[in-house]
């Protein structure tokens, strides 16, 4: 066999090996941010099966720009454990006690790479469409190339099964828009819909994206950014300690979920 038929092979049946072991999962998440990035690699490590549906070539999420590109992003000492656990440096800011600097790219990379060796499966470049609602449950996930969308060719999608789904699509809330929005499900806040998210207040922030993060209906969590818009908290910025923190807080209440 000639290496280019070699590598071709290799490639298209280990990525089939890859995706057909997790058509069937305990935990799916959307969007590889810094949230769900956290949240997948403690349940990885607790030996659940998890896969991450990122639609960016690039998985890290809102981590890689730091503040307008500015290549840094900033936490407090509260999660300075979190990632000594993932081995991801930081400074202190000077004159400025319990502020660090990280470098956004070994945030990034440094978030991907631990949930990747915690056994969670990563699939870049794949779009999250719409998702499998049955019996008053949501039970999956609707996947598609994101260059099927782009391309604007009518492809149907394939299906993702899963115990439980996770909305880590940031600022828009993409998958509980969805349940709200074609399964008309009343959504788990105090008007059944997303609360939208409110202007900058970053302590409030904080604090907000983790009390958010939760089931928001059956089968259905959201964490980080997604979860301070569906329970109307105020914004934060390139302050990323909430989102781990949020990461970690959804971890717990789906492992708690899946043993019980
Ligand atoms: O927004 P994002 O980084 O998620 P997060 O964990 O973190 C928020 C922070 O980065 C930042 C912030 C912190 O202070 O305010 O914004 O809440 O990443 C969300 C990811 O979801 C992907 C999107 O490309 C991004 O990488 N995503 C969104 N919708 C879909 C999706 C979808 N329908 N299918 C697949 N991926």
């Amino acid at each position: 066999m000639s290496a280019e038929n070699i590598i071709s092979r290799a490639i298209v049946r280990k990525y089939s090996e890859k995706l057909c072991s997790c058509l069937r999962l305990q935990v799916a998440f959307v969007g590889a941010g810094p949230s769900s990035l956290m949240a997948a690699r403690e349940l990885g490590l607790a030996g659940l099966k998890v896969a991450i549906f990122e639609r960016r070539l690039a998985p890290g999420g809102g981590v890689w720009g730091g503040g307008m590109f500015f290549n840094e992003a900033v936490v407090q000492d509260n999660v300075l454990h979190i990632l000594d656990s993932f081995g991801i440096g930081y400074e202190a800011v000077p004159d400025a006690p319990g502020y660090y600097t990280v470098d956004s790219v070994e945030l990034a990379s440094g978030l991907v790479f631990g949930a990747k060796k915690a056994g969670v499966r990563i699939f870049n470049a794949v779009s999250v469409e719409d998702i499998v609602f049955k019996e008053q449950r949501v039970q999956g996930l609707v996947i598609n190339w994101s260059s099927t969308k782009n391309s604007g060719l009518p492809v149907d999608p394939l299906t993702v099964m899963a115990d439980v789904v996770v909305d880590g699509t940031g600022h828009p809330s993409e998958i509980l828009r969805c349940a709200c929005e074609k399964a008309q499900v009343r959504l788990n806040t105090e008007n059944g819909k997303l609360m939208g998210e409110k202007p900058m207040w970053v302590e409030s922030a904080e604090q907000q994206t983790v009390a958010g993060t939760g089931q928001y209906y059956p089968g259905l969590y959201a964490c980080g950014m997604s979860a301070t818009n569906a329970s109307g908290g105020y914004r934060m910025g390139p302050i990323f300690g909430g989102m781990l923190l949020s990461g970690q807080k959804l971890a717990a209440q789906i492992s708690s979920e899946l043993s019980g």
